[in-house]
């Protein structure tokens, strides 16, 4: 495999998909010298096969808003590989939703999948419909919507989607009470569900606690950790609230945390109580951040990335390309020891070549946010067997599947001079796992 000539062709074939480029064009580039190394793999054109996702259906979903407004959005699931398990990833509403970036997604999501040694595929879906300001009501009859298309090419064996991006527990619920209603069936087709019909305890945590399990790791190679540790965090929603818990409580003070609109910074921290509040905005009154500025006195900064205030450690936890080259130079300048992606694909190609030069410890979001769809995996486990496992026997499993992770990464990565390269060991080793696979089923 020579990667350019891959990538180049890959890029003629499907113009327009630049995220998609970029996440095949980080794992080509890592993976180049292993994959040559087996001229078995060749011979059967894998890397084509594993590029290129299995399946996309793409559908219009019509609804009704609170108006009496008939309108229309796009639907999609990206089916990208089930050579290891059921296709498994998240479903994310916003509208900047495409092709493109479901396929980078998607992509991400099988070597991701691998890397958590639980047997799932990989896949995303989503829309480019916006619960932003939408009513409680327009979001059930979106949802209901969605899955009228959905639910025929989904099931507990087939593809388990899940929550991402505007996409929590409450659509996960309107979206399982749909698909249990035109399955006539009740089984483990979504994740993320509600406690009372099925879900996991832990998932909601699951992303960020797993992220700062992962960080833990990659301290300890450097003999270090959280505690009085300086931490930038972006977003405010799922994955951003339970990273932030996680790291106050292992002692790490939390300085921002943002949203799409800007970000607030609190030199102080925010301590339980304040992230309690955070909680609360965002996940009961949907409100914005710049709101916590104007409760607790402190500094809000309209349309900018908190990347440029000073700490020891960064967790993006917002989206694709929210820190690039600049921001991750201020970053470096300003003595940053470790970034760890709680989002997916946050940091760009020329920031991760700034972490990676600077030798700090940076950890690429497949691997890094990789406890979210485990313990979507654990709740696939849990309704097969039809038992559900305490907080602290989820919280264990979460806890050693991020080690092993860890391990796997620093086994594949580690350079001759002793750096991890962690995107590197993340790619090769979430890699190799399935290229084997997809080898003994031959060439389907
Ligand atoms: P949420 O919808 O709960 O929160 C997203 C947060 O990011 C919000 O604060 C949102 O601000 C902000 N945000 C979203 N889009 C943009 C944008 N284009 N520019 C700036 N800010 C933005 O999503 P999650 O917390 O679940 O997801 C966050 C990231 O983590 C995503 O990259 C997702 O793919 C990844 N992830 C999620 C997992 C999960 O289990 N949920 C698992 C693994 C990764 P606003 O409210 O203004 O839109
Ligand atoms: O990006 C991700 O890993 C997720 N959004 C979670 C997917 C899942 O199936 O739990």
């Amino acid at each position: 495999m020579n990667a350019t000539n891959v990538l180049e062709d890959l890029k003629r074939r499907f113009p327009n998909e630049p995220e998609y480029h970029q996440a095949v064009e980080e794992v080509l580039s890592t993976i180049e010298e292993e994959y040559n190394k087996h001229p078995e793999f060749d011979k059967v054109n894998l890397i084509e096969r594993l590029c290129i996702p299995d399946r996309v259906y793409q559908f219009r979903v019509t609804w009704v808003d609170d108006q009496g407004n008939v309108r229309t959005n796009m639907g999609y699931r990206v089916q990208h590989n089930n050579a290891i398990g059921p296709y498994k990833g998240g479903i994310r509403f916003h509208a900047s939703v495409n092709l493109g970036i479901l396929k980078f997604l998607a992509f991400e999501q099988t070597f991701k999948n691998s890397l958590t040694t639980l047997p799932m595929g990989g896949g995303k879906g989503g829309s480019d419909f916006s619960p932003r300001g939408k009513s409680n009501a327009e979001v059930m009859r979106f949802c209901q919507a969605f899955m009228l298309e959905l639910w025929r090419h989904i099931g507990p064996e087939t593809d388990v989607p899940a929550g991402d991006i505007g996409v929590g527990g409450r659509e996960v619920g309107y979206m399982f009470g749909m698909y249990k209603k035109l399955s006539h069936e009740f089984t483990g087709t979504l994740t993320g569900k509600g406690i009372e019909f099925g879900g996991s305890l832990i998932r909601p945590e699951a992303t960020g606690y797993g992220n700062i399990y992962f960080l833990q790791e990659m301290l300890k190679t450097r003999g270090l950790d959280l505690k009085g540790k300086v931490c930038l965090i972006s977003g405010s929603g799922n994955v951003a609230q339970y990273t932030a818990e996680k790291v106050i409580e292992l002692g790490g003070k939390v300085v921002t945390m943002s949203d799409s609109d800007g970000y607030i910074y609190d030199p102080d921290g925010i301590d339980r109580e304040k992230l309690d509040y955070i909680m609360e905005l965002k996940n009961l009154y949907r409100g914005r951040i710049r709101e916590y500025a104007e409760k607790y006195g402190c500094k809000y900064v309209a349309g900018a990335k908190p990347w440029g205030e000073k700490a020891d450690i960064a967790l993006p936890s917002a989206t694709q390309n929210e820190l690039n080259g600049d921001h991750a130079r201020q970053l470096v300048a300003n003595g940053v020891i470790a970034v760890s992606e709680g989002a997916n694909m946050p940091s760009t190609p020329e920031a991760i070549r700034v972490f990676q030069e600077a030798k700090i410890l940076y950890a690429p979001g497949k691997a890094a946010n990789a406890g979210g769809v485990s313990v979507s995996g654990l709740e696939m486990t849990q309704n097969s067997i039809k038992l559900g496992w305490s907080k602290e026997e989820v919280d264990e499993r979460l806890k050693s599947i991020m080690k092993n992770i860890h391990e796997a990464c620093v086994k594949y990565g580690t350079e001759a001079d002793g750096y991890i390269n962690y995107v590197k060991g993340a790619n090769v080793a979430g890699f190799m796992k399935v290229a084997k696979a997809m080898m003994a089923q031959g060439i389907v």
